[in-house]
């Protein structure tokens, strides 16, 4: 391969989020959020694992700073604890909470790291779920004052705001798979929670501009790029399917007003709990698209299906990372293309970008993680390929700085690319941070 260069003001950084690495669950007064309590019951999480201590980031913040700037990180994505900011979600801010972040700022300026702040990854205060959470369109005044709060406050020092993060994962995932909390399993309940989740995108960004204190304001979407299994023009269209609501269903009513088509009878507006006005008030010229990626789709038709008229299949034989996901480099290439040509003139920043695998230290402490290096080589190969042909990336983050809580998988998924020991915290840099760190210095690589 011919060598891969990058822009001089590329933002290469970390992404991370604060349930999975924090811990200090009940400190300083924090609120309970969905994921303390669904991690504290029994049977959700493997091995009975939670987000208790996590990585300790919450003490530890300043030791992490640290490892980034050895790793020569341009920039950090992190997430901010919406509950320990309001511990019920709502009412007067915690200031021992809120001084937490200015803390972590400043660190990361002092340590000329750029901070890149998601408001929302996933842990709502319980106090908001109790009243219906995503499903309840309250849930959209308080967010967006919420946001409106954090720009207010950090505005001065942070340039670079995530709304969401992966909305399709706590309305879609959580409402009607069921797989993270709520835990429900009520298909038309979810798509309602689809829409507030929109309007509360779309809310927060008008009220964080208000400030004229953010000057750089997106959301990101889970994305996987959906390949048809077949050229038949059935499978085509049951791929584009998958796409509207797996890639921009979160999108689309931004920046264009209107849903796409992802059912095979057309959508009803009304049946999702569209108002009249909503789509006016869904619309929102965001200043970035942000881009999660790790794997492809391959989609074929089913009749059998009746909402999609869709599934996915297995590919026999492919690479795979422990989480089970194929490996498939240009997946990430096709999609930055996609996006680019679909919202022309948007920057994109690939938000998030890794894989599991779980090499640990060996005799001599090194992590010699290659398949690590192989995967990041290729995707971001694939980064660099779509913007020789022009798409506007702005900057990548790779998920994650450190092994931390992955979810319903608890401790036994290593994404970092620091690991982790979780019953000594102590934290080794593994052979693929070493090979980041290089790539950054070099801003590319051979
Ligand atoms: C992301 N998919 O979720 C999350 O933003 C992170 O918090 C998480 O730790 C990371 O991926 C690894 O799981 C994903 O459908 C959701 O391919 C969905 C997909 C991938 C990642």
């Amino acid at each position: 391969m011919p060598r891969v260069n990058f822009p001089p003001d590329f933002l290469w950084g970390t992404a991370t989020a604060s349930y999975q690495i924090e811990g200090a669950w009940d400190e300083d007064g924090k609120g309970e959020s969905i994921w303390d309590r669904f991690s504290h019951a029994e049977g959700n999480v493997r091995n009975g694992d939670t987000g208790d201590v996590a990585c300790d980031h919450y003490h530890r913040y300043k030791e992490d700073v640290a490892l980034m700037k050895e790793l020569g990180l341009r920039g950090y994505r992190f997430s901010i604890g919406w509950p320990r900011i309001f511990p019920s979600g709502k009412g007067a801010v915690n200031s021992k909470g809120l001084d937490f972040y200015n803390r972590l700022v400043d660190e990361l300026l002092a340590a000329n790291i750029e901070p890149l702040i998601t408001l929302y990854h996933w842990d709502l205060p319980m106090a908001l779920q109790d009243q219906g959470g995503w499903a309840n369109r309250e849930i959209v005044e308080h967010f967006s004052h919420y946001a409106g709060t954090m720009a207010e406050a950090l505005g001065d020092r942070v340039k670079h705001w995530v709304i969401f993060n992966e909305p399709a994962v706590f309305t879609l995932a959580a409402y009607i798979a069921g797989i993270h909390p709520p835990g429900l399993r009520d298909g038309a309940l979810g798509m309602r929670a689809s829409h507030i989740a929109n309007l509360a995108q779309a809310e927060a960004f008008r009220v964080m501009k208000a400030t004229g204190k953010a000057s750089n304001v997106g959301t990101t979407l889970s994305m996987s790029s959906a390949y048809p299994a077949s050229d038949g023009e059935e499978d085509r269209a049951a791929a584009e399917r998958f796409h509207a609501l797996t890639n921009v269903w979160f999108l689309e009513p931004l920046l264009k007003g209107t849903y796409p088509q992802p059912f095979v009878r057309p959508l009803d507006p009304a049946r999702i709990g569209v108002l009249d006005g909503d789509m006016e008030k869904v619309r929102a010229d965001l200043d970035f698209i942000g881009i999660n990626l790790y794997t492809r789709a391959v989609v074929a038709h089913d009749e059998g299906e009746i909402q999609r008229g869709l599934r996915e299949v297995r590919v026999q034989d492919a690479e795979r990372t422990e989480m089970g996901w194929e490996v498939y480099p240009e997946s990430l290439y096709s999609m930055i293309k996609r996006i680019a040509a679909d919202y022309p003139g948007k920057p994109i920043y690939v938000t998030e970008n890794g894989c599991s695998y779980s090499d640990a230290p060996d005799a001599n402490g090194v992590v010699d993680d290659g398949r690590r290096i192989d995967y990041y080589r290729g995707y971001i190969g694939g980064v660099a390929r779509a913007m020789t042909e022009g798409a506007p990336v702005k900057g990548y983050f790779a998920w994650t700085l450190m092994d931390n809580f992955e979810w319903t998988f608890g401790y036994s998924q290593r994404f970092g690319l620091v690991y982790v020991d979780h019953a000594t915290q102590q934290r080794t840099i593994k052979n693929s941070g070493l090979w980041y760190r290089d790539l950054i210095a070099d801003n590319g690589f051979d």
